[in-house]
């Protein structure tokens, strides 16, 4: 059956990989994102592509104002959302605590835990009031770890996977499944991100293994998605196999 699905963070990466893998079934789709040219290229994309209907909603997670502007006044259908993909994310900087940049802490905070905060505010309700819907949180494994120089992007995720946590008790009584998806190592934007648009230093991050791509984790949350109503994956842990813990890779040529 064709589903509503909300992607926060569908410019790229993971999120631009869910929007393509969702509008294969033929599902409706709301992608969000700062970077309107991207948004509208995706869009125009999927249209012509899949003939998906999509509506592509420009703005940031971290104001509060703007999502509730944008969520909390979609018209008629697209108010249905049976998924929500609470994406958006980011990691900025890589710096051992008494060294940190007090803007990226805000970065961080204010976008992975707030914005994803701000996002289900207005998003649950509107499942609530249907009696079902199925929120994925992307966290990380840095949510279940913490590693050196990432003590606030991990304190970032912790608070992630305990939302999720949280989210499955207080919603489970309104039929709701929350299931929490925790990656290692996905080559995207994100390093490109954490190190300011230093290609180098970003590609280095994948260097002598083989990472997992965005379309990995698209077809992971494909496949919870489309388990029968009353299985939840509740957390998954997605590594590629060169990586067995944050900070423990192999790599070949090193
Ligand atoms: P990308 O940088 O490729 O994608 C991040 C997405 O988040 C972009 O679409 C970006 O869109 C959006 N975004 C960032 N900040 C905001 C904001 N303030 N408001 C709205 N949208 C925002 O990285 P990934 O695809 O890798 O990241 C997706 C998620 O996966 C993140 O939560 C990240 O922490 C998590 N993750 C990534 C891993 C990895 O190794 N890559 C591993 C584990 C988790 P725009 O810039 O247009 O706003
Ligand atoms: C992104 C993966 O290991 O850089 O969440 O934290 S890691």
């Amino acid at each position: 059956m064709r589903k509503t699905v909300l992607i926060t963070g569908a410019t790229s990466g993971i999120g631009e990989a869910a929007a393509l893998k969702f509008a294969e079934s033929s599902d409706r789709l709301i992608i969000t994102g700062r970077r309107k040219e991207r948004l509208d290229e995706l869009a125009s994309h999927l249209k012509s592509n899949y003939g998906t209907e999509v509506l592509a909603l420009c703005f940031d997670v971290r104001d509060r104002t703007e999502v509730e502007k944008h969520l909390g006044t979609l018209p008629g259908e697209w108010r249905e959302i049976d998924i929500l993909i609470n994406n958006a994310g980011l990691a900025a900087g890589l710096s051992h605590i008494d060294e940190g940049d007090t803007d990226d802490w805000d970065r961080m905070v204010d976008t992975n835990i707030k914005g994803l905060l701000y996002v289900t505010r207005v998003i649950a309700p509107m499942m609530v009031s249907r009696g079902t819907g199925h929120i994925f949180n992307i966290a990380s494994i840095a949510g279940k770890e913490v590693y050196e120089n990432g003590a606030v992007y991990c304190a970032s995720k912790h608070a992630v996977d305990a939302l999720s946590r949280g989210m499955r008790i207080d919603l489970l009584k309104h039929g709701i499944k929350v299931t929490n998806i925790a990656p290692g190592m996905v080559e995207t934007e994100f390093s490109l991100v954490r190190f300011r648009g230093d290609n180098d230093r970003a590609a280095a991050v994948y260097t002598g293994l083989e990472p997992l791509r965005g379309e990995d984790i698209a077809e992971v949350m494909h496949y919870c998605a489309s388990l029968p109503d009353h299985v939840c994956i509740n957390d998954l842990v997605i590594m590629p196999k060169a990586q067995a813990s944050a900070t423990n890779t192999f790599r070949k040529n090193k």
